[in-house]
C-alpha cells in the first residue's frame, strides 16, 4: 500500500506542475518556449564559435605549415650535360659542352639550409660526373665517383643531394677524371647566401653579381661570321664504344682524347688553337655591364673557371676582399683595386658606387682582356651608373 501511495503523491505533484491554469498558465508556456529557443540559439551560437575555433586553429596549422615548407624548401635542380654551340663573340660561335646550353652553366643560388636535390641528366656520347668545388660534402655526395655511385653514363640520371649548410661563393663541374670537360665548358657558378639572406640584412649588398672568368681552347680557327653544325669529326673512338660494356677506366682515358671542341668550321679545318679568355662566357664587349645606382653596395663574386691567374683591376673605385675560396676573410680587410684570382679560386669583393662615370673590371693582362691583340676583348666589361647621364664619349682623334 505504501508504494501506492507514493505513486499517488508523485502523480498529483506531476499533474499540479504540468496542467496550467487559465492566463498564468499561457504565460508560463510562452515564457518556457523562448528560453527554450534562447537556450537553442545560445548552443548555436556555441557551435558556430567552435566551429569557427577549429577553422582558425587549422588556418594557423597550415600557416605553420606552409612557413615551416617556406623554411625547408626543397629546391630541385635540372642540369642537363650536352653539346651546344655557344656565341662567345659577336663573330664567332664555338662548340661547347654545356649544362642547359648556357655557358658558363645556369648561375646555382641557394640559401643556408636549403635542402638542395640536383639531378644532373647526361645527354653527351660519354660518361660525366659533377663536383661541387669549395663545398664540403659527404664523400657519398662529393667523392671521387666510381662506375656504379657518380659516374653518370650517357643518357643516364643521376640525383645529388645534400643541405647547403656553407655559405660562399662556389662551382660545380666535371670531376677531377672528366677534367677535359670543365675545360671544354662544363663548368657553372654556385652561391649560397648567409641565412636570412631572403630578409634583407644590414650587410646585404644592394647588387650582387656573379663573374666566371677564365681562357678556354679551341681547336680550329674560327672564321668570322660563319656558323656551322657541330662538326662531325667530334667523334672519338669513345663515343662508338660507350654503348658497350662500360669498362670505365680505358673509357675514361679514351674520352680525353676527345676532339669535341672544335670550333666553327673552316673551310680548310686547319689545326690552330686559338685562346679565348671569356667573362661569364662573352668575350669583350659582349659580357654585359655592371649596372649600379650611386652609393649603392655591390658585391662582385668572380671564380676562376680557366687555368691560368687573371689579375682583375675594378678602375675608379676601392674594393673590400670579402672572401677568398667561399671563406670569409679572417684578416682585417684592406681596400685595393686588384686582385688576381688563381685558377678555380673564387674571390668575394665589395665596393660602394661612390663615383659616377663608365669604368671597367677587366683582366690587367693585355693577352687576356683582348682577343688576338684587339680590343675590346677577352675578359673585360664596363661598370656604369644607370641613374647618371653621360655625356657622350668623345673621340679625342676625330
Ligand atoms: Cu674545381
Amino acid at each position: 500500500m505504501k508504494s501506492i501511495a507514493v505513486l499517488l503523491s508523485l502523480s498529483v505533484a506531476a499533474l499540479a506542475a504540468l496542467i496550467p491554469v487559465g492566463g498564468a498558465m499561457a504565460q508560463d508556456g510562452m515564457a518556457a518556449e523562448q528560453a527554450r529557443e534562447r537556450q537553442e540559439l545560445e548552443d548555436m551560437r556555441q557551435e558556430v564559435g567552435d566551429i569557427k575555433g577549429t577553422i582558425n586553429d587549422a588556418m594557423r596549422q597550415m600557416t605553420e605549415l606552409k612557413n615551416q615548407m617556406k623554411d625547408q624548401h626543397y629546391f630541385e635542380v635540372h642540369l642537363f650535360a650536352k653539346e651546344s654551340i655557344v656565341k662567345v663573340a659577336s663573330d664567332v660561335q664555338i662548340n661547347a659542352l654545356t649544362y642547359n646550353g648556357k655557358l658558363p652553366g645556369p648561375e646555382l643560388r641557394f640559401q643556408q639550409g636549403d635542402r638542395v636535390r640536383l639531378i644532373l641528366h647526361n645527354q653527351l656520347k660519354f660518361p660525366t660526373s659533377l663536383h661541387f668545388h669549395g663545398m664540403i660534402l659527404p664523400g657519398s655526395v662529393d667523392g671521387l665517383p666510381r662506375p656504379d655511385s657518380g659516374i653518370v653514363k650517357p643518357g643516364a640520371t643521376y640525383a645529388y643531394q645534400f643541405i647547403a649548410n656553407q655559405p660562399g661563393t662556389f662551382w660545380y663541374h666535371p670531376q677531377l677524371i672528366h677534367g677535359d670537360q670543365k675545360a671544354k665548358g662544363l663548368f657553372g657558378s654556385l652561391v649560397i647566401e648567409p641565412k636570412g639572406g631572403r630578409t634583407p640584412r644590414a650587410d646585404t649588398p644592394d647588387k650582387d653579381v656573379v663573374l666566371v672568368v677564365g681562357d678556354m681552347h679551341t681547336e680550329f680557327r674560327s672564321r668570322e661570321g660563319r656558323q656551322v653544325a657541330p662538326a662531325a669529326e667530334s667523334k672519338s673512338p669513345a663515343d662508338a664504344k660507350s654503348g658497350a660494356k662500360p669498362d670505365a677506366a680505358s673509357q675514361l682515358l679514351s674520352n680525353t682524347n676527345m676532339r669535341l671542341f672544335g670550333a666553327v668550321a673552316s673551310e680548310s679545318r686547319k689545326p690552330d688553337a686559338l685562346t679565348f679568355y671569356l667573362m661569364n662566357g662573352k668575350s669583350a664587349p659582349l659580357a654585359p655591364p655592371i649596372d649600379v645606382r650611386k652609393n649603392q653596395r655591390v658585391r662582385v663574386r668572380i671564380i676562376n673557371a680557366g687555368h691560368v691567374a687573371v689579375p682583375m683591376h675594378l678602375s675608379g673605385h676601392r674594393f673590400e676582399v670579402m672572401a677568398r675560396d667561399g671563406s670569409d676573410m679572417l684578416e682585417p680587410r684592406v681596400y685595393r683595386d686588384t686582385i688576381t684570382v688563381n685558377a678555380g679560386e673564387r674571390v668575394d669583393l665589395e665596393f660602394t658606387a661612390d663615383n659616377p662615370g663608365l669604368w671597367a673590371l677587366a683582366s690587367e693582362v693585355f693577352e687576356q682582356a683582348s682577343r688576338e691583340g684587339r680590343t675590346p676583348g677577352g675578359i673585360a666589361c664596363i661598370l656604369r651608373y644607370t641613374d647618371i647621364v653621360e655625356p657622350a664619349l668623345q673621340n679625342p682623334n676625330p
